[in-house]
């Protein structure tokens, strides 16, 4: 009989037979593949269902939000509030960590972007979730504001989902990183990229060059360096080119603007979960001075500059961030 594929949950309970990932996990990831099949089939109807356009506030981070970035929100913390598992949401959508569940299983918090690139969304361009998991550090009955203020190198699993031409769900444990895509039909997500490596370098650099003059001299100088050897992919959706990236080899940047003089970026739910993924691949991810996963978040919704993708190009980056040459 042909190979049917595997399927994400028989592939979480093989990973908790043979590496001992704890079964919570397992149950963890299968929510997110749940939420993401929500998502998926929201999205690609959104403009059906009146799903389209924004809300009238802005969201915690002074955003202006989607309809779809509030459904997105909703759906993800209704899917792990039912584990039981999840003591504490801290949401790209939400101004405070909101604190789900006080039972002694909910040692987990969950750092989430919902709807990443929700720009793209009423325009077919692709957009993601991006989600990282910490065990709870707190002693008490229930978490504490503190759970959710980690250092990335603390993470125990994170991911992405990249809503695109398919949907794909990319997580890491901290033993590799493999893909699944959804098969609509089946409502099932299969292994589809195992054991995914970052190529060294890559011929495609993502960034968003109306900004140029507002980088440092140094950063100009390295997309001086680059855009003679590679070309330009900018998607607008960090998940979309950090995928791009991880499969093909490549680069994304965002460096600090006048708007944004910390990187526009948020640490716990952007900048951290991608770079346990990207690292976990191979590659690297930093400000462009220090290594994403070793910050301490200071606060929830704290902005990062990035640099993100294959492991030579991020080190020339900060090569020229340093020097100005290439060393
Ligand atoms: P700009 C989307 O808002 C996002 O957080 C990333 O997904 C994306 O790469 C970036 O911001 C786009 O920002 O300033 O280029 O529009």
């Amino acid at each position: 009989m042909n190979e049917l594929g595997i399927t994400l949950n028989r592939y979480l309970w093989q990973q908790h037979q043979q590496l001992k990932q704890p079964s919570e996990l397992s149950m963890l990831f299968g929510q997110m593949g749940f939420a993401a099949k929500i998502l998926s089939r929201e999205i690609s109807r959104a403009a059906l269902v009146g799903l389209l356009g924004l809300v009238g506030e802005k969201n915690a981070t002074g955003d202006a939000q989607k309809k779809l970035d509030v459904f997105g929100n909703e759906t993800v913390i209704a899917a792990f509030s039912q584990t039981g598992l999840v003591a504490a949401i801290a949401s790209e959508e939400l101004d405070e960590v909101q604190f789900i569940d006080c039972g002694n299983e909910a040692q987990y918090i969950l750092c989430i972007d919902p709807l990443d690139g929700s720009s793209n969304t009423d325009t077919g361009s692709p957009v993601g979730t991006i989600f990282g998991i910490y065990r709870r550090n707190s002693r008490g009955n229930c978490a504490t504001e503190e759970d959710a203020l980690r250092q990335g190198t603390e993470l125990v699993a994170a991911g992405y989902v990249l809503y695109g031409t398919s949907t794909v769900l990319v997580y890491t444990c901290g033993n590799g990183v493999n893909g699944f895509t959804l098969d609509p039909n089946l409502g099932e997500f299969l292994l589809s990229h195992a054991n995914i490596r970052a190529p060294e370098e890559g011929k495609v650099y993502s960034a968003n060059l109306s900004y140029y003059r507002e980088w440092h001299p140094h950063t100009q100088k390295f997309v001086d360096h680059l855009s003679d050897r590679q070309t330009l992919r900018y998607t607008g959706a960090l998940v979309a080119d950090v995928h791009r990236s991880l499969l093909e080899g490549g680069i994304y940047f965002y460096p600090p603007t006048d708007k944004h003089e910390e990187g526009k970026l948020r640490l716990l739910y952007e900048c951290a979960p991608l770079a346990f993924v990207v690292e976990q691949a191979g590659g690297s991810a930093s400000t462009g001075k220090q290594r994403i996963l070793d910050i301490q978040a200071q606060s929830i919704h704290q902005r990062s500059p990035l640099v993100i993708g294959s492991h030579r190009t991020v080190a020339l980056y900060e090569t020229f961030l340093k020097t100005g040459s290439s060393g």
